[in-house]
């Protein structure tokens, strides 16, 4: 049986999993209606890594033994107006769901859960990864400016991200 809060922390997480899930398909749709395909190619990587993030969890809930509870999903809300606005509320966004793991290690640490320190150490890494690369394509578009052709250059770029299924835990 799993820890109470452990388990209503990982079910709180799952939900904002979901979140991000769908924070991402806004910023995808943000970007094909600017006919920039290379980012909408990257948002739709960061989609289905979001939504695996999501999967992660819950199996690992139904492999403890705990109860799934699926909470109800806000409707995402795009900070800013430009590429280089969206990037930064994307880099805010990862630390805020950075903060959230730590909060769960925590949690894990408190209640003496070992199994899950170990399972959620992957979720960190994770995390580092995902703030670094979004930190490298923020500074990239500020480098780029108002140059058109940078930007289409990056835009190229980005096409080239490819969606590889995490093995999580
Ligand atoms: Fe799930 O890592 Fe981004 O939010």
């Amino acid at each position: 049986m799993m820890n109470e809060k452990m388990q209503n922390a990982l079910n709180e997480q799952i939900n904002k999993e979901f979140y991000s899930e769908f924070l991402y398909l806004a910023m995808k749709a943000y970007f094909a209606e600017l006919n920039l395909q290379g980012f909408v190619n990257w948002f739709d990587v960061q989609v289905q890594e979001e939504r695996a993030h999501a999967f992660g969890m819950y199996d690992y809930l139904i492999e403890r033994g705990g109860k799934v509870e699926l909470l109800e999903i806000e409707k995402p809300v795009i900070e800013g107006n430009t590429p280089v606005e969206i990037f930064e509320h994307v880099l805010r966004h990862e630390q805020y769901v950075t903060s959230r793991i730590n909060y769960l290690l925590d949690v894990a640490e408190e209640v003496k859960d070992r199994a899950a320190i170990s399972f959620l150490d992957w979720y960190l890494k994770e995390q580092v990864e995902e703030e670094s690369s979004v930190g490298k394509v923020l500074a990239t578009l500020k480098l780029i400016g108002d140059d058109k052709n940078a930007l289409l250059l990056l835009d190229k770029d980005l096409a080239t991200r490819v969606f590889t299924a995490p093995v999580i835990g």
